[in-house]
């Protein structure tokens, strides 16, 4: 018999994970590319009540398209410098490794996601590329061009000193969290300089440095600078904004048969 495949309320939001490229460096498949993505953005998501769905770099716009229109939200996961081509500057000698095929094709994610008013959540460089994609820049190295930064913000180990974030009141991070200050793990050495319009800052560093951005009217579109998909397991905090995210996808489960139930 046929089955009409819909997703209805009862089903668990898709979350698509944008992933990155890596090419293998030994052994016997050594220069072969492989796609993937840290675990931790997996197990976050289906902790959160989230099906995560890896969604792989892909040059063909069209089929980008119904790639994207297969999921309820999309989770743009940590990684390279943006090329800051993007933001019209010239690559800094600070700059570190960037992905043109990568940043082409989550450019398009972006924006088709948007026309579809589909959630977005950017982690790090997911944050950066969504405020580059909205028209604001970034600054291409902290210690080279934010004046005053000091707060060590690019860790180079998995168990590094969280600094603080300030969390502002009536956003809605500040909703999630219902506090003022929490406590965020920090692996970047870019940062947003000029924010992008129609956005607000909804986290910064005790230094000014912008940790957090969500839009101010429209479909949900939010990121943070640090990695709270590492942290979800033992902060509760971090559990809750993934549950957050997951519920604004829950809101755009695509329901023809919505009436019905
Ligand atoms: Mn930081």
């Amino acid at each position: 018999m046929k089955t009409t495949k819909v997703r209805t309320l009862k089903h668990k939001p898709l979350i698509g994970i944008l992933t990155n490229l890596l090419i293998v460096e030994t052994g016997v498949f050594s220069g072969m590319e492989r796609i993937y993505v840290n675990r931790d953005y997996v197990t976050s998501v289906l902790r959160a009540g989230g099906i995560p769905v890896l969604l792989p770099i892909i040059p063909d716009s069209e089929a980008m398209r119904q790639q994207i229109e297969t999921v309820d939200a999309i989770l743009i996961s940590g990684g390279q410098d943006v090329h800051p081509h993007h933001y019209n500057e010239e690559p800094s000698h600070l700059l570190e490794t960037v992905c043109a095929e990568r940043d082409d094709y989550e450019i398009a994610v972006i924006k088709h996601a948007f026309q579809l008013q589909m959630p977005l959540f950017g982690v790090c460089r997911g944050m950066q590329l969504i405020n580059v994609v909205f028209n604001g820049s970034l600054y291409q190295d902290i210690s080279n061009d934010f004046q005053g930064a000091s707060l060590q913000h690019n860790h180079s180990s998995k168990k590094c000193d969280p600094h603080p974030v300030n969390i502002v009141q009536n956003s809605w991070l500040f909703q999630v969290f219902e506090k003022e200050t929490i406590i965020a793990n920090s692996f970047h050495h870019q940062a947003i300089k000029d924010l992008a319009p129609g956005f607000l800052v909804n986290a910064w560093s005790k230094d000014g440095i912008i940790e957090g951005i969500e839009n101010i009217d429209g479909s949900f579109v939010a990121g943070v600078q640090w990695h709270p998909e590492m942290l979800t397991e033992n902060h509760p905090d971090m559990h809750k904004l993934f549950c957050a995210f997951v519920s604004e996808a829950r809101k755009n489960l695509r329901i023809p048969s919505c009436k019905a139930l």
